[in-house]
């Protein structure tokens, strides 16, 4: 059948179309006002200039609410901007990590990612599309720059419309599109992204772990993206118990719900799991979901001992625990995992040219890259930074303390594929999560890490507490003052220089640095949708005691930093709402 494109006019242009640390998210509603999706799209499409005729394209999403819809929205006018072939997960399914290798082993010119990842979804909660580049990753900022500038005065988008694919069906389909042949190909959701772990990690070695059923693990896929995944890939593929993998069904709100963590909801979680309900996305709430989540998580598996390995995939993210609940930070994750690269074949093969981390991410994994006499990068918050790194080759695993970890293997971090690397070095080392964390430590000495967030606070308010702190750290006479007992080495707001072509990003945080190596870093975050969230971050390395708690060593750090910022003042708050 053959079919023609049209123009449609917009209004007026949107002026909000600024895509933040991750794409743009916002809430369902104003993705459903008549041209918003629209528009956002025809400004990545725009933005990628003359090579998009004939090109393909990945899509795909998380499998929340208005993916579906968005999906068939975004085929119509990729074939109208010249397309020629549109590369779809089936249902419009495709976990980011997925959609990042997708995108590198099809030459793609890009990929079209429906998430707003760790924010709710829901018809009243959140959507959101990111801009993936030829090279799988994240698109940087002169790219999502130039697609924000493009949104503020586009007048018209181009789309086919009555061009209707079934996404529910895996095959290809041709279209005869204002003369040309074009094509939508509905793939597997799982198939490329198994093959490529597999080429990554020894399956042999990490099946051997579940043999004879000594070694259990439970895998939340939270009714997130990640359900197929990891359904296929750790109880049919490496032999997991059935039953390893709850959650493993995507919803369109994960599952909806709001509580607090407290006991009398882990309760209540111990009782479903034991009936294998499908009710843990229940603690999807704003941008800290993950966190409070997790919180409960750590209760209910304190009070039952039984797996010995626990990791929670968030969408892309990870997060591990061992037997007793026993909780690795991400920073040390990326510094264990970094210290044990060799014990996996993918690394074997390639080597290990460099370590990459976020800066508010604590600095354990450095003093790995100092022992293997690598370097180490800091970049700032969000991985689109990780990715000129890795595409020159200087980076070859990176990490953020928010639980994303992932090497060079994609351009995206990668909760699986870091469950996979941890379940390979335990195999190889025939040792517990908490044996070879607390190994590490004796070796290395402990970056304790902790974080504290101010969700939802007044925008204004954060700025200007924001504004005061950074003059106030800024000032020549800062240093060397004394905060508790701690003296100050300086203060900055955190710049980054890309080593690959010299751009500059400023403002990536307020950090003050300690003479000890402690730190007190402030950002804003760039993800929610609502208000702002403050985000504080606090950091202490020792090599005397390693096995302290990390409230009681970070207690008077955190109540110096708070008043350092006057939070109080600025916000109202007395108390952060999420502490991880
Ligand atoms: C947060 C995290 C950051 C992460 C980003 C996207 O950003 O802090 O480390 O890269 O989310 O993650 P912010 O600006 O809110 O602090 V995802 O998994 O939500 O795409
Ligand atoms: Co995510």
């Amino acid at each position: 059948m053959s079919h023609s494109s049209i123009a449609v006019k917009l209004d007026s242009p949107f002026q909000d179309q600024e895509p933040g640390t991750s794409g743009l998210r916002k809430n369902v509603k104003i993705f459903k006002q008549t041209g918003y999706t629209e528009s956002f799209v025809q400004s990545i499409l725009s933005s990628v200039g003359p090579s998009l005729k004939g090109s393909t394209i990945v899509l795909g999403g998380d499998g929340r609410y208005f993916v579906k819809e968005a999906a068939q929205i975004i085929v119509q006018m990729c074939l109208a901007n010249g397309v020629k072939k549109v590369l779809v997960g089936q249902n419009g399914i495709l976990s980011t990590p997925a959609a990042s290798n997708l995108i590198r082993k099809t030459k793609s010119i890009g990929g079209i990612l429906l998430t707003a990842s760790h924010n709710p979804g829901g018809p009243d909660k959140d959507f959101g599309i990111k801009f993936n580049t030829s090279n799988g990753g994240p698109a940087p900022t002169n790219v999502t720059q130039e697609i924000f500038d493009i949104s503020k005065t586009l007048k018209e988008y181009k789309i086919v419309p009555g061009l209707v694919c079934q996404l529910d069906k895996i095959g290809s389909s041709k279209f005869q599109v204002d003369g040309a042949t074009a094509e939508v190909e509905v793939i597997d959701s799982v198939a490329d992204y198994l093959e490529l772990m597999k080429e990554i990690f020894d399956f042999g070695s990490i099946s051997s772990l579940f043999k004879g059923g000594k070694f259990r693990v439970l895998i939340d896929s939270m009714h997130g993206v990640t359900g197929p995944y990891a359904k296929r890939i750790f109880e049919t593929e490496l032999g997991a118990a059935a039953g390893s993998v709850i959650n493993s069904v995507p919803l369109e709100d994960f599952g909806g719900g709001h509580p607090d963590p407290n006991l009398t909801y882990a309760e209540e979680l111990v009782t479903a799991l034991g009936k294998g309900e499908h009710d843990f996305g229940a603690a999807f709430d704003g941008d800290g979901v993950g966190m409070k989540y997790l919180q409960n998580l750590i209760i209910y598996f304190n009070s039952n001992l039984m797996h010995n390995l626990v990791r929670i995939v968030l969408q892309d993210r990870n997060m591990i625990l061992g037997k007793n609940a026993f909780f690795v930070t991400p920073s040390d994750s990326l510094a264990v995992l970094a210290a044990n690269l060799k014990l996996i074949p993918y690394f074997q093969k390639h080597g290990v040219n460099g370590l990459a981390r976020s800066m508010p991410t604590a600095a354990a994994v450095d003093r790995v890259g100092a022992d293997l006499k690598v370097p180490v990068y800091e970049t700032p918050t969000g991985w689109k930074f990780f990715g000129n790194l890795m595409d020159a080759g200087k980076v070859s695993l990176c990490g953020e303390e928010s639980f994303g970890t992932g090497s060079d293997h994609i351009r995206e971090k990668d909760g699986i594929w870091a469950v996979l690397a941890w379940l390979s070095v335990l195999a190889k080392l025939q040792d517990s999560v908490e044996g070879v964390v607390t190994k590490f430590w004796l070796k290395y000495g402990r970056n304790y890490a902790m974080r504290y967030d101010y969700e939802g606070v007044e925008s204004d308010g954060a700025r200007k507490m924001m504004a005061e702190l950074e003059s106030k750290i800024t000032s020549p006479s800062f240093a060397g003052t004394a905060l508790a007992t701690y003296t100050v080495k300086g203060g900055d707001n955190f710049a980054y220089k890309d080593p690959t072509d010299n751009s500059v990003t400023s403002k990536q945080g307020l950090r003050i640095m300690m003479s000890n190596g402690s730190r007190i870093i402030f950002r804003l975050s760039g993800t929610g949708s609502q208000g702002a969230t403050i985000r504080m971050y606090l950091e202490e390395y020792t090599t005397e005691n390693v096995t302290a708690p990390a409230s009681q060593v970070f207690a008077t750090l955190s109540s110096e930093a708070i008043r350092l910022a006057d939070i109080a003042r600025f916000t109202g708050r007395t108390a952060p709402t999420v502490i991880t």
